[in-house]
């Protein structure tokens, strides 16, 4: 799979991508990661790319030319395959739903919004969708496109070392939408804070119900919207 990400900062990228399971995927050719500077696509002297907002206001907006002028052409032409997604504060919300569609593409070309947002025409008429990362405020795009890139990266074959996508689904992928359960290791008491004793006791049937009990328990505590429609 591919990733573009178009971005004024793209130094910012040499950081993230560097280690881990992302940066053994690339060198693996299981995935490319090409950083685009939107600066490419500006012609005047100073390579502008950020205007005032009509009406007035606060702020900068990034101005569309540069932006379009940047996906056209990194994708000239779009296949079903291949989506453009522009990363913003207003956008809908980011989930591993939406990683998992992603993870069936060919090619994932990422827009970072920076200054005080975007031309709207970028949402309307360039991009595929507009998605946010979470409910509080970034300075730019490009924190959230790593995101998205590392969250979509995990989920392709031959990143993790499961093969089969399938494993991703049953093996260590959260029990239908809880959080996971407690987890402890040596030593079974630390500071007089003792490990449960069922999960030292051996017995397989008695730790799962406990994991299970324990997962619906914390998600229950922290994430009650998680659990909104259950019991
Ligand atoms: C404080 C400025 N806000 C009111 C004028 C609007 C605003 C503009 C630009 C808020 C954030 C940003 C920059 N953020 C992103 O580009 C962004 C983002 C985010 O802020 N939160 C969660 N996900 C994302 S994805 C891109």
């Amino acid at each position: 799979m591919r990733f573009h990400v178009v971005t004024i900062f793209p130094e910012f990228f040499s950081g993230p991508f560097a280690h881990g399971v992302v940066a053994r995927a690339q060198a693996n050719g299981v995935l490319d990661i090409r950083i685009h500077d939107l600066r490419n696509w500006t012609y005047d002297r100073h390579r502008t790319v950020d205007d005032r907002p009509f009406g007035g206001g606060e702020g900068m907006l990034l101005k569309p030319e540069p932006l379009f002028e940047a996906v056209e052409a990194v994708l000239p032409v779009r296949s079903e395959a291949q989506k453009v997604v522009l990363l913003s504060a207003q956008g809908e919300p980011f989930s591993q739903t939406v990683a998992r569609e992603f993870s069936a593409l060919e090619d994932l070309l990422l827009i970072c919004g920076r200054y005080e947002g975007v031309d709207e025409r970028v949402a309307e008429h360039l991009a595929d969708r507009e998605l946010s990362i979470g409910d509080f405020v970034l300075s730019g795009g490009e924190l959230a496109a790593a995101v998205v890139i590392d969250a979509v990266a995990r989920l392709l074959p031959g990143v993790l070392g499961n093969e089969d996508s399938a494993r991703n689904e049953s093996f260590g992928e959260s029990y239908d939408g809880l959080l996971d359960c407690p987890q402890y290791t040596r030593p079974a008491e630390f500071r007089g804070w003792k490990v449960p004793d069922v999960l030292l006791g051996g017995h397989h049937e008695e730790i799962k119900r406990w994991r299970r009990a324990a997962s619906r328990e914390k998600t229950k505590r922290v994430r009650p919207d998680l659990t909104a429609d259950r019991t």
